[in-house]
């Protein structure tokens, strides 16, 4: 397979540069932790190490090195198509180079051959109360695919450790593969109570089939949405909840599957990916309050209110971001361009407008700017995804590419199981006399 080749290659240096800086540098220090970091989320503590991506406070994420608007310029696009394939990206994070067409249809390929999902998973989701939240049908759907871990199988066989990285390579093109059924059967199912088992089309490239399976009405520019979507969700470096979930997790040398489902169960909060519904929520409700887009005035005072009531503006604020995000810009230019028109777009324009000041005003936010869930929601709304609960399953089938591809790496450069150090109060207490 290609990807194993291209990985392979790289790796006897990937591993002397790692073990060369563990081995003769181990006691540089690369920072320090205070007790307000410790009591404050461990924000900017470095402690992790990943080159999948990085996240500029002031520029945004930087995937394999590359800026958004980079990544969406340079990946391979299927012929016609606005946006690049996914298959693409997967590449990218996993290799660290841009592929070329043909490299990102080998991907395509390798997903459309690892679709098909086994007939209990179907029956355990459809055995769920219906009013079983879509995340956790997700989650579960994930652990229900489990037994099928090579990694897993494979580690019980005494597979060595040099090769613990091939077999997360495996779990993380079935899993990723077959995500987009999964999450479109929970779609039909939960909201529309169609349980026909769905099948993916092996011509069709991730998004073109998840269009498809979704059933949304303009397939063909949901399908470029789909693509745009999932790329920009993918991944956000190893410290935000969800990598970090699944980091952890697989850190035990539980396989793709333990793993990601405990990521979702983070990205599941409203702290992170479920903020995307919220924002959704928010505008609806400016919307419904002035029975349209309102005046900057409105609105400004409308921000207000809400921070008065003890309430967050979901979408804006970062824990390391201090500029608008550009994974949002890039949605609201991908909207701009097809409906500039839609009210709750018009909305959201407004609210990146006058918003920021606020929040300024108030002077809490570190940043005051918008994050992706800002906008999220508003381009899945306008295409007839208005079932809101579902767009954190959406984050979660982009959040895979970049959790699974770190995976792989982690495997492949021997990172042990995460263990820190906890204290208690007396301690920092007694550290606070010093
Ligand atoms: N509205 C109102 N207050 C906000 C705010 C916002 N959008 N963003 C931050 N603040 C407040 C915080 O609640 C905090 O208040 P307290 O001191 O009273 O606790 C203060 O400003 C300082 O917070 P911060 O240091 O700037 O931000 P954090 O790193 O603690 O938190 C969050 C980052 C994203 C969680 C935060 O900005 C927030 O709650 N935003 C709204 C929810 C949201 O958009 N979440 C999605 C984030 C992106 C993501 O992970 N997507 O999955």
């Amino acid at each position: 397979m290609l990807i194993h080749e291209k990985i392979a290659a790289q790796l006897p240096s990937w591993r002397e540069r790692v073990t060369r800086l563990a081995r003769d540098y181990g006691e540089i220090v690369i920072g320090e932790v205070t007790i307000a970091q410790v009591y404050g989320g461990m924000r900017e503590v470095r402690s992790l190490v990943t080159d999948v991506s990085f996240v500029d406070p002031e520029t945004g994420i930087k995937l394999r090195g590359l800026s958004v608007p980079e990544v969406l310029k340079k990946l391979p696009r299927p012929r016609g198509a606005k946006t690049p394939y996914v298959g693409g990206l997967f590449y990218l994070l996993l290799v660290g180079e841009i592929p070329s067409r043909a490299e990102a249809e080998t991907v395509e390929a390798e997903w459309a051959r690892r679709a098909e999902v086994p007939d209990h998973v179907f029956k355990m989701l459809k055995a769920m109360p219906r009013e079983t939240p879509a995340m956790t049908l997700l989650s579960q759907a994930v652990l229900a695919l489990q037994g099928g871990s090579v990694f897993a199988r494979m580690y019980q066989e005494g597979m060595k450790k040099d090769a613990y990285w091939e077999a997360a390579l495996e779990d993380a093109l079935d899993l990723t593969a077959k995500l987009p059924l999964l999450a479109a059967f929970i779609y039909r199912m939960k909201y529309f109570g169609e349980t026909k088992k769905l099948r993916s089309n092996p011509r069709q490239d991730y998004g073109t089939n998840f269009a498809r399976l979704m059933g949304v009405p303009d397939r063909k520019s949901y399908a470029e949405l789909a693509r745009l979507f999932f790329i920009l969700h993918s991944d956000h470096e190893s410290g935000n909840a969800s990598a970090h979930a699944t980091h952890l997790v697989g850190s035990t040398l539980s396989d793709a599957y333990y793993a990601f489902s405990g990521g979702l169960n983070a990205l599941a909060g409203p702290l992170h990916g479920l903020a995307t519904q919220e924002a959704v929520k928010w505008l609806l409700s400016v919307l419904d309050t002035f029975g349209g887009v309102p005046g900057r005035d409105e609105l400004y005072k409308f921000a207000w209110d809400t921070l008065n009531d003890g309430r967050v503006i979901p979408g804006y604020g970062h824990a390391v971001l201090r500029v608008p995000d550009p994974r949002f810009i890039a949605q609201l230019e991908f909207a701009r361009a097809r409906f500039p028109d839609d009210d709750l777009l018009r909305l959201a324009g407004l609210v990146y407008e006058v918003v920021p000041q606020v929040l300024k005003e108030q002077g809490k936010a570190k940043n005051p700017a918008p994050n992706v869930d800002a906008i999220s929601g508003t381009l899945q709304y306008h295409y007839g995804v208005r079932e809101f609960d579902f767009y954190t399953v959406l984050f979660g089938v982009g959040r895979a590419l970049g959790v699974t591809a770190n995976l792989v790496w982690a495997r492949a450069l021997g990172q042990p199981i995460e263990r820190p150090k906890s204290l208690t109060t007396a301690m920092l207490e007694e550290a606070a006399k010093t």
